[in-house]
């Protein structure tokens, strides 16, 4: 006898409501919070870095690692003392804008070209782009067993206005040979054994990516000269990929007729398995490949994790999404695990590859523990996973669904 059994669990008996109706401001009422109270793990707290705001997670100090918790992303356009640092190295210690150049060279030059930063301005038309830089090994600290690296949470990411020179303008006056393949950049940041022979880290795009009208070589971030920790005064920014690509403190460009081999484009690092792996396991360097566009993703940006609301409250929920070189075309929502899921509202993009704001109202008619879940769904039709996807190595493109606790009483 063929017999379905449905477990009557306490959880599908709950109905939430999701409200769809108009409500005014002042019928939401601002959420409180648990204090003390975090779904995922934060990093140690220290003494901050100067320049970030107070509530920044620092990582490491050496070098300057330093992560948002995800409320503090809740602005459209994020402030630069907000969004994330990674540093490879130290810090270049004397930087004078007046002398700084970009050098365009390598084998696939034609010419080789030096700009002063004054004739980078001078000489090509500017560009401002909203733009999604989200370290490859964002979300690294769920994997399990864990990943070598800075334990990112949720808060290695961010989307500033950038605002410099399109790459492509700039590599097209030292003129591009018929073999260009990669581009690789080099900057004035120094190793951290502080051997000036060896680089910190030089990685780089192939030459579609660095042709796009978005890929800039940027010297302001909202309108002012970009921070020190960001790479003052000049860097490259290429939305929606590792932002290990966008070099800080860009000093050299070189046009490949190879992948470029620079510090961190071999071995492990910003490379997952070509072919999925078993956790845990050690992967040959020939079987990993290079981490192009980013996945899918998304981020509660309020309330924050622990709100407190009252039964029946009308409680409004806002994030992003970014989906690399995609677009998203749908977020959701679940408070049921996963259970039902019900469609948020969506924005377009100020431009493409910046990140996209969503939406939501809803009423909790239960008193209790909450989860509430988001879910982004790209143009391709990926959405992301609930569980941490495809363990690797180093623990990078953890996409899998933001989400918050809500208490309601
Ligand atoms: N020169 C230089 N560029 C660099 C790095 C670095 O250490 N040195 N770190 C890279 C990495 S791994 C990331 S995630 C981003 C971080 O950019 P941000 O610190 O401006 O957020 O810069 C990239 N560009
Ligand atoms: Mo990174």
């Amino acid at each position: 006898m063929n017999r379905s059994f449905k477990k009557k669990s306490y959880w599908s008996r709950r109905k939430f409501i999701q409200t769809s109706s108009a409500v005014t401001i002042s019928s939401l009422l601002a959420p409180t919070l648990l204090t003390g109270y975090h779904l995922r793990a934060s990093g140690i707290s220290q003494p901050g870095l100067p320049g970030k705001h107070p509530d920044m997670l620092v990582l490491n100090d050496r070098p300057w690692n330093t992560e948002a918790p995800a409320h503090l992303l809740d602005e459209e356009v994020t402030s630069m003392d907000r969004l994330f640092v990674r540093n490879n190295g130290l810090v270049p210690s004397e930087i004078d804008p007046e002398k700084w150049t970009l050098e365009i060279s390598g084998e696939s030059a034609v010419t080789t070209k030096t700009f002063t930063l004054a004739q980078l301005k001078s000489d090509f038309e500017h560009y401002t782009y909203q733009l999604v830089l989200e370290c490859g090994g964002n979300g690294r600290s769920e994997f399990d067993p864990p990943a070598k690296g800075n334990q990112w949470t949720t808060g290695a990411v961010g989307a500033p206005k950038w605002t410099g020179v399109r790459l492509k303008d700039v590599l097209q006056r030292a003129g591009l040979k018929a073999d260009a393949v990669y581009i690789g950049y080099y900057g004035k940041d120094t190793h951290l054994s502080g051997d000036p022979q060896k680089v910190p880290i030089s990685r780089g795009v192939p030459i579609k990516k660095a042709l796009e009208d978005e890929s800039l070589i940027a010297w302001a971030a909202n309108g002012k000269d970009l921070p020190l920790m960001h790479g003052y005064p000049l860097r490259l920014v290429f939305g929606g990929w590792p932002a290990s690509t966008s070099g800080k403190w860009l000093s050299r460009i070189v046009i490949r007729n190879q992948v470029h081999d620079g510090a961190k484009m071999q071995g492990q690092s910003y490379r997952v398995p070509c072919k999925p792996v078993a956790p845990g396991s050690k992967v040959a360097d020939e079987d990993m490949c290079i981490i192009e566009s980013m996945p899918v993703k998304s981020i509660i940006s309020y309330p924050r994790t622990g709100a407190i609301i009252k039964k029946n409250q009308i409680l409004e929920f806002h994030g992003h999404a970014w989906a690399g070189d995609q677009s998203v075309t749908k977020v959701d929502s679940s408070v049921d695990f996963g259970n039902t899921w019900h469609p948020l509202e969506l924005k377009l993009p100020s431009n493409p590859l910046a990140w996209q704001h969503w939406s939501g109202k809803m009423k909790f008619p239960y008193p209790g523990y909450h989860e509430l879940w988001v879910r982004a769904t790209d143009n391709l039709g990926d959405h992301q996973p609930m569980v941490v996807p495809g363990w690797n190595p180093r623990g990078y493109l953890n996409n899998a669904c933001h989400r918050i606790a809500i208490r309601v009483e």
